[in-house]
């Protein structure tokens, strides 16, 4: 994958919270293109598989719970130094610390229940982009 795709998914919170539209105006406007788009909701399997990288912590079971407790959005998106922006955009994992303006900052609720994801390598976008698109899906 080019270096220039970053993974996004919008969380349950955000989604429930009706905040799905206003998240996709923020990104677009910050100069990232939608590739591919999805609206799909996670088992538990499929959510434990996605954050492995966390398995063992003590917020892992929890995190599991969240993310496959109500439908998400899940994109690719394309911008020249894609991760990094999109980590900027999105701002602190804890939105507490989220600079102002940033998605955390407006939308999420808690460190746990912090409104997106968003990639934190080249290597991890890939990964996660073909975790939930087949490359048929998937429109540069
Ligand atoms: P993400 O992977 O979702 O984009 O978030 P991130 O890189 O900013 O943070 P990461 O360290 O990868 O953690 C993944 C997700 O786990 C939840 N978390 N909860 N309660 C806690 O202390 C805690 N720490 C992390 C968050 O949902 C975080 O986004
Ligand atoms: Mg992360």
């Amino acid at each position: 994958m080019a270096t220039n795709r970053t993974f996004t998914m919008i969380k349950p919170d955000a989604v429930k919270n009706g905040h799905i539209g206003a998240i996709l105006q923020q990104i677009n406007e910050a100069g990232f293109r939608i590739v591919a788009l999805k609206y799909t909701k996670l088992s538990t399997e499929k959510a434990g598989e996605f954050y492995d990288v966390h398995r063992g912590r003590p917020f892992y079971d929890d995190l599991v719970s969240f993310m496959s407790s109500g439908p998400i959005v899940a994109a690719v998106l394309e911008k020249d130094n894609a991760v990094a922006d999109f980590r900027t955009l999105i701002g602190a994992t804890n939105p507490a610390e989220a600079a102002a303006g940033t998605i955390r900052a407006k939308y999420a609720t808690s460190i746990g229940e912090n409104a997106v994801h968003g990639s934190d390598s080249d290597e991890n976008a890939a990964i996660e982009s073909n975790f939930h698109f087949a490359g048929t899906e998937v429109f540069a």
